[in-house]
């Protein structure tokens, strides 16, 4: 159901999460309009994901459910799982620099995909189109 190529539409509260996560104003400037496209790829409990942005060009593989590390675009380490519940992807993770916790879900509404993520109490959305 994720699998397809998606295209960042719009961010909600994107800039305040950034914020809350560390990153300063020039680079979370960038980050409002870093262009990310991912291509999902499902084949059974395995996820192949590439992400591109104006950033970086990356490909992410993971297992629901089984541990993995993933490099954020400004190098901040993070480990955790996806793991699905009902419809919904549902990440948790860990910054290794200071071992707080960043989780997210992937979710299809009305043909769209909605990324939440949540950090130290500040809640955004990434909302992509199917292209
Ligand atoms: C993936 O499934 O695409 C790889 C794992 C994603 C982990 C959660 C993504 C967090 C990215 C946060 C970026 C926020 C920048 C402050």
């Amino acid at each position: 159901a994720f699998d397809g190529t998606w295209k960042i539409d719009r961010n909600e509260h994107y800039d305040k999460f950034m914020e809350k996560m560390g990153i300063n104003v020039v680079k979370r400037k960038l980050a409002e309009h870093d262009n990310l496209k991912l291509i999902i790829e499902q084949k059974g409990d395995k996820f192949i994901i590439k992400e591109s942005s104006t950033f970086r060009t990356k490909d992410i593989e993971f297992t629901l459910g089984v541990q993995f590390e993933y490099p954020m675009a400004d190098g901040t380490e993070l480990t955790g799982t996806w793991v699905i519940e009902g419809e919904t992807l549902k990440g948790t993770f860990t910054r290794k620099d200071n071992g707080k916790l960043l989780t997210t879900t992937r979710s299809l509404v009305g043909g769209e995909l909605v990324q939440c993520y949540n950090y130290e109490g500040v809640d955004a959305k990434r909302i992509f189109k199917k292209a």
